[in-house]
């Protein structure tokens, strides 16, 4: 017996108002197995696809002032050598303008005032870099979420990428996170850290904090948010700097 016959079936008795047939129907749904098992399946699909999705926006451990580590060291680049950038530095960043992109509906160009004037999160978390660092940090910046929102994402964005002023050898670093991540609630773009300023070596104006993921995720130096429908047309390819000159992983989860 077909689930669609079946239902015809009960709709038809409760139609005629004879109560016996529906009980009746019932029953024979209860005992066909076919049927059962198809519930169940789909019980078991619908449970995985939920447990990875909720897994994915399960929050990153936050920590205590107490556990933060009396040294922060820096990766990677700690200058970015640009002319542009040096320019920004020396004053203060006063010109300096976050741009965000790509495919959105109203563009939008920030400075770091105005960035900095917008609701603040703040957390302490745990850095781990695959090189064999690890390290706990407070960061304090701008949801990523209110920036997207603020833009309007348009319906064929599928990847947040982060482009950043700084280059190693002519290669400029880039990142790239799917949409899960970009508006997970700890991923943020920070201007703050250890209750200050952001310093240079960490990513001055602005770094992405993105918790769940590997230190080499969370680009600094970021000058430019891009919504984008796929990474092919990025850099190499491969959704980041590493990605594409060393082979990491893209999605640097932990
Ligand atoms: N723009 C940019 N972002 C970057 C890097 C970099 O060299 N340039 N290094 C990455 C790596 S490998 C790590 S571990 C962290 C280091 O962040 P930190 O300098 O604040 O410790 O930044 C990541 N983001
Ligand atoms: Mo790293």
């Amino acid at each position: 017996m077909s689930l669609s016959l079946s239902r015809r079936r009960l709709i038809g008795s409760i139609a005629a108002g004879t109560g016996g047939l529906l009980l009746a129907g019932c029953d024979r749904l209860n005992r066909n197995d076919d049927f059962r098992e198809t519930l169940r399946g789909a019980e078991r699909l619908t449970m995985r696809a939920q447990r990875l999705i909720s897994d994915r926006g399960a929050l990153a451990r936050e920590y205590t002032a107490a556990d933060m580590s009396p040294i922060f060291r820096a990766n990677g680049n700690r200058m970015p050598a640009s002319a542009d950038y040096q320019r920004h530095l020396a004053s203060g960043f006063r010109e300096w303008r976050l741009q965000v992109d790509g495919l959105v509906a109203r563009p939008l160009s920030l400075s770091l005032d105005a960035i900095r004037r917008l609701p603040t999160r703040t957390q302490i978390t745990r850095h781990d870099c695959v090189e064999g660092w690890s390290a706990i940090g407070q960061w304090t910046g701008v949801p990523l979420k209110l920036l997207l929102d603020a833009a309007g994402m348009r319906q064929s964005a599928r990847y947040i990428v982060f482009h950043c002023a700084d280059t190693f050898g002519p290669v400029p670093y880039y990142e790239s996170i799917d949409l899960i991540d970009a508006f997970h609630p700890q991923t943020i773009l920070a201007w703050g850290m250890n209750g200050r300023m952001l310093p240079v070596a960490n990513g001055a104006p602005l770094r992405l904090r993105v918790e769940r993921m590997l230190g080499y995720k969370h680009a600094k130096y970021v000058m430019r948010v891009e919504a984008v429908a796929s990474l092919a047309g990025i850099g190499q390819g491969k959704g980041g700097y590493w990605e594409d000159s060393h082979d990491y992983e893209w999605y640097g989860g932990i």
